[in-house]
């Protein structure tokens, strides 16, 4: 049991938030593979109010590129607070998503405030954000140990998934989740984690 937990730590402490994508290609089945991770998460009541949807059309990406960017440019250029710029400062980044249109796969994370129950009955969702939360760190973990890097991408707002993938109103976009191999001159941010003992406690 120790064994498989420090494993298993130590592959997921060797995951980074890439920013540089290759432009090679990722096996469908992978997706699919990481997807069904994805939703067996813990949600609640069991409604799984996710939806997952997955882009590789490169006119897709280049229009989500347009329209994150463009929300990048009001963020970056004055909608931020200086405490907020301030912090991302040392991360460099800013409004420019190239990899937006160079990653092979974009997977737009929506989170369902309705959906049919196992009867086929209207019902709301509970615990929504958590529940879309929760699998999407399932689905980061399982894309990492299938080889593949992320970025956790969140342009703000980012109504404009709904629109170019056309979603009904009543799914919020939560995440955009950058997917693909990096590329071979990319860098990370030189950051740590902080120990077990900034972390938790014990009662
Ligand atoms: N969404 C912007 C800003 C940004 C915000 C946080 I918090 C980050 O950790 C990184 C970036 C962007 O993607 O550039």
């Amino acid at each position: 049991m120790i064994e498989r937990a420090r494993d298993y730590g130590a592959r997921l402490r060797q995951r980074r938030s890439v920013r540089d994508f290759a432009a090679d290609e990722v096996p469908q089945e992978v997706i699919e593979q990481c997807l069904l991770a994805a939703g067996s998460a813990p949600n609640g009541a069991n409604l799984q109010p996710w939806h997952f949807a997955v882009v590789r059309g490169a006119e897709t990406k280049r229009r989500i590129r347009e329209a994150a960017e463009a929300e990048e440019r009001e963020f970056y250029g004055g909608r931020a607070p200086d405490d907020w710029l301030e912090t991302l400062a040392p991360l460099g980044t800013d409004a420019s998503k190239p990899f937006l249109e160079t990653a092979p796969v974009l997977i737009a994370i929506f989170q369902k405030s309705r959906t049919t129950d196992e009867q086929g009955r209207e019902t709301r969702t509970y615990y929504p954000k958590e529940s879309v939360g929760i699998a999407t760190g399932f689905l980061i973990a399982a894309l990492h140990e299938a080889g593949l890097a992320t970025l956790t991408h969140t342009p703000s707002p980012m109504k404009f998934l709904n629109e170019i993938l056309d979603r009904p109103a009543d799914e919020k976009p939560f995440l955009l989740l950058v997917v693909g191999h990096p590329s071979p001159d990319c860098q990370v941010p030189d950051i740590t984690k902080l120990p077990l003992d900034r972390i938790s406690s014990w009662h």
